[in-house]
């Protein structure tokens, strides 16, 4: 008994030392966002990419003074110099973890309050919004990320290449998220395959507008 509780001790220290960073439940089921987003290809994408990201950061920074920092904190280290491990996966695991959140069943529609007027005030119409969007994702040549973001208070749509993201002080435009897409081949190939415009009209059908706008509020603040 003593020993199978010191072996427990032992186990939770040691994930509290090697595994500092770690994968929230996915906020939903697998085959939740189906059909816009089918079961496979989610259960591969959290349950393998985003794993993956996640076991290769804890692995780049095993040891290092950065395993104890937040994913936020994170990001606002990444520079040039930041090793490719640390950088793409660290992007990876942000990313993926803000990506899930960004989506919910049965949600999709509209946004309401100051993000719907932000929205049309800067781009015209929430029409014209999505069209803007679906430029962002569709013209990022290989794999990247589409954004909705405020910078200086205001409402920008941008893309970000492999697992940036707009935290991190290298990108062109740094801004706090409001909305995210990835397009990466494996997160539509297996429904979409090469279709990446028809990806990002079933996107539509999922997006929550609720925690947009929350993230919207908090940023103009
Ligand atoms: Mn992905």
């Amino acid at each position: 008994m003593k020993r199978q509780i010191l072996t427990l001790v032992l186990s939770a220290l040691s994930v509290g030392v090697s595994a500092q960073f770690s994968q929230a439940p996915l906020p939903y089921a697998v085959d939740a966002l189906e059909p816009s987003i089918d079961k496979m290809t989610m259960e591969i994408h959290y349950g393998r990419h985003h794993k993956a990201y996640v076991d290769n950061l804890n692995k780049a920074l095993a040891g290092k003074p950065e395993e104890k920092l937040t994913p936020d904190a994170l990001m606002a280290t990444i520079t040039k110099e930041t090793p490719p491990a640390v950088r793409n996966n660290g992007g990876g695991h942000w990313n993926h973890t803000f990506f899930w959140a960004a989506m919910a069943p049965a949600k999709g529609g509209a946004p309401k309050g100051a993000l719907a007027d932000a929205i049309n005030s800067t781009f015209g119409s929430f029409a014209n919004f999505k069209e803007e969007f679906k430029k962002a994702a569709t013209t990022r040549f290989g794999s990247g990320w589409a954004w909705l973001l405020v910078k200086d208070k205001k409402l920008m749509v941008t893309s970000t290449p492999n697992q940036d993201n707009p935290l991190m002080p290298i990108v062109e435009v740094q801004g706090a998220p409001v909305l995210a897409l990835d397009v990466w081949e494996h997160a539509y190939y297996l429904k979409y395959q090469n279709k990446r415009p028809d990806y990002v009209e079933g996107f539509w059908n999922v997006v929550n507008w609720d925690r947009a706008s929350d993230l919207y509020n908090a940023a103009v603040k």
